[in-house]
């Protein structure tokens, strides 16, 4: 049989069409897909939530690949270990209290084990801006990244979802659409976005877990960009928090989904 090149284009857009079509009503929209977005999307799948994770690059990973200034090995804590036992990535002991794993081993089974738990990543995708009802907010809005980098005037499509968790990172993308563009305060001393503090890595790893939570009506933050939002250091390359943050949030908004049902 000769391949057909027809054929190919057909299956590539009418499986992503479909796709895209099943996700356009969600429990979580996830923005981002380091490693506090993509363990939060795995443990919310495994709860048997309906959630789709965006990101805005072609591969998900975040500042994961890179380890610490791109020596490609991760540092972690103690308290972390479960997570990395939790989706069979190796590791071994530093010195006591100190482990490390290769970060491609680490970021490519974050990712194939949250997809094959039933999260939904669409890459080359950024959330640009939210769905706002009075108070709350209701969902993403998306569009292509590409679109953004070309600087070309293209309107974005909408995403409808329970809750939304901001895994941005540094940037702290989406809580910053949410202080600028919907009316009310942050959950935050004051009522906006604290920004980021220097490094300080034992105090940062702590503070992340304290300050994953709901930041809005409907949106929490998670990872570096819940330290970012409430004002804590940087951890600077230690991962255990960002791990653990991703499995508190899923925590959290399946606690919140199942009473609000
Ligand atoms: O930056 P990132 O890895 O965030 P994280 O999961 O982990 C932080 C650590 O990597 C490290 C650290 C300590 O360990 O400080 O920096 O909190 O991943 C964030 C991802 O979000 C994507 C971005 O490309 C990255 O892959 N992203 C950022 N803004 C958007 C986005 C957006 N608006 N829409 C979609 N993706």
């Amino acid at each position: 049989m000769e391949l057909d090149e027809v054929v190919i284009s057909k299956a590539i857009i009418e499986r992503f069409s479909r796709k895209l079509l099943d996700h356009l009503e969600l429990d979580v929209a996830i923005a981002g897909g380091g490693p506090a977005g993509l363990v939060a999307g795995y443990y919310l799948a495994k709860a048997g939530k309906k959630v789709a994770l965006y990101e805005r690059k072609l591969s998900a990973g975040g500042g994961m690949w890179g380890g610490g200034m791109m020596f490609n090995e991760i540092v972690f804590q103690e308290s972390a270990v479960l997570i990395l036992d939790e989706f069979s990535i190796r590791y071994s002991q530093y010195q006591e209290g100190y482990y490390t794993a290769d970060s491609v081993e680490a970021i490519s089974t974050f990712v194939s084990r949250a997809v094959q738990a039933g999260l939904t990543i669409f890459n080359c995708v950024s959330v640009e801006d939210v769905l706002m009802r009075p108070d709350r907010v209701t969902g993403v809005v998306v569009n292509w990244s590409a679109v953004d980098i070309a600087g070309l005037h293209v309107d974005p499509l909408a995403v409808r979802s329970r809750f939304v968790l901001d895994a941005s990172g540094h940037p702290v993308e989406v809580v910053k659409v949410v202080q600028e563009k919907v009316p009310g305060k942050l959950n935050t001393a004051s009522g906006k976005i604290e920004g980021e503090k220097s490094m300080w890595s034992d105090r940062a790893e702590t503070l992340t877990l304290e300050n994953t939570k709901e930041v809005f009506p409907g949106l929490y933050v998670a990872g570096m960009s819940a330290n970012a939002t409430f004002g804590g250091p940087r951890m600077g390359a230690i991962f255990g928090g960002m791990l653990l943050s991703g499995k508190k949030a899923a925590t959290m908004i399946v606690q919140a989904l199942e009473s609000s049902v």
